[in-house]
């Protein structure tokens, strides 16, 4: 990691943080107007932070359900420019949402401390990558890839199911060389799941508590939220935010939303309902 790049905020703070999501995807930043895309994702970002995220997750591969492969090059064409210019101009901690072990080394040179991966550090070298990158990691559970997920969705016990596999990573990466207390994990909402197993997930996310290491969630306008509120994606920051509340109740660390006022507010209401009355 470089010497430059704001550190991650504390994973083990005593309130859920706020990862703010920035797609550094073509069709997200650039409408051929007077700002180029970089400008743009990083007044995104200025403004999550203005709206109270802790740290920012750049990512330039969609996962969404049925999303194309994009090549490691487009990826970092993508991606470095806007993590170069937030760690340049914001200072403050970037995460970046890669499986691909060349993006992991690169954004983690430049600053980023966080690298998330869908994929849980499957690919060839991504584990290697990571563990000399000196940045936190979160593992995620999915099944297949995006393209073809949704078709994997047979679980003896999706909870369970999950569990397993994360343990096994979390061992794998402790073995790699990734000590425990850099390493998130994440269940994998809208990954190789029904809508009623999502919601399973959320129901009983306390059962996570026994990986012993913080988890973190992203549920933020997904198709579960749009299949309980009946909204389409762009009206989903309510549904949004009360799914956030709920993981934050059943002791999920780390939120990782689009809405970040939205799920700061929510959390504010929540935090003034515990023992301390101390507001977030
Ligand atoms: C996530 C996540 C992610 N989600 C982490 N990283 C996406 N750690 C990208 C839908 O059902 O949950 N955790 N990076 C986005 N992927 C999806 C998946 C978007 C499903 C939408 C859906 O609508």
């Amino acid at each position: 990691m470089s010497s430059t790049g704001a550190p991650c905020p504390d994973w083990r703070a005593d309130r859920p943080l706020i990862m703010g999501i920035l797609n550094a995807t073509p069709d997200s930043f650039s409408d051929g107007g007077r700002w180029n895309s970089v400008d743009k994702a990083l007044a995104a970002a200025e403004a999550m932070l203005e709206s109270g995220a802790d740290l920012i997750d750049v990512g330039g591969e969609s996962t969404r359900p049925g999303a194309e492969h994009v090549s490691v090059d487009e990826e970092l064409g993508r991606v470095m420019p806007v993590i170069e210019a937030i760690e340049r101009d914001l200072h403050c901690p970037v995460s970046i949402d890669t499986s691909s072990p060349v993006v992991m080394s690169r954004a983690t040179d430049v600053g980023a401390c966080l690298i998330n991966d869908v994929r849980a550090l499957s690919r060839p070298g991504a584990l290697e990558a990571a563990a000399a990158s000196g940045a936190s990691v979160c593992v995620m559970h999915m099944r297949g890839e995006p393209g073809t997920m949704a078709s994997r969705t047979d679980y003896d016990d999706v909870v369970r199911d999950v569990i397993d596999f994360l343990a096994d990573r979390i061992d794998r990466l402790q073995s790699g060389g990734v000590p425990l207390d850099r390493v998130l994990v994440d269940p994998g909402f809208g990954f190789a799941k029904t809508t009623e197993q999502n919601f399973t997930m959320l129901r009983r996310l306390e059962e996570f508590e026994c990986l012993g290491v913080p988890l973190l969630v992203g549920m933020s306008r997904k198709r579960m939220i749009g299949d309980a509120t009946g909204e389409p994606v762009e009206r989903r920051a309510t549904g949004s935010a009360a799914a956030a509340l709920l993981a934050a109740e059943r002791g999920a660390r780390v939120l990782r939303v689009h809405d970040v006022e939205a799920t700061r507010d929510a959390l504010a209401v929540w935090a003034a309902t515990r023992d301390s009355g101390r507001v977030v």
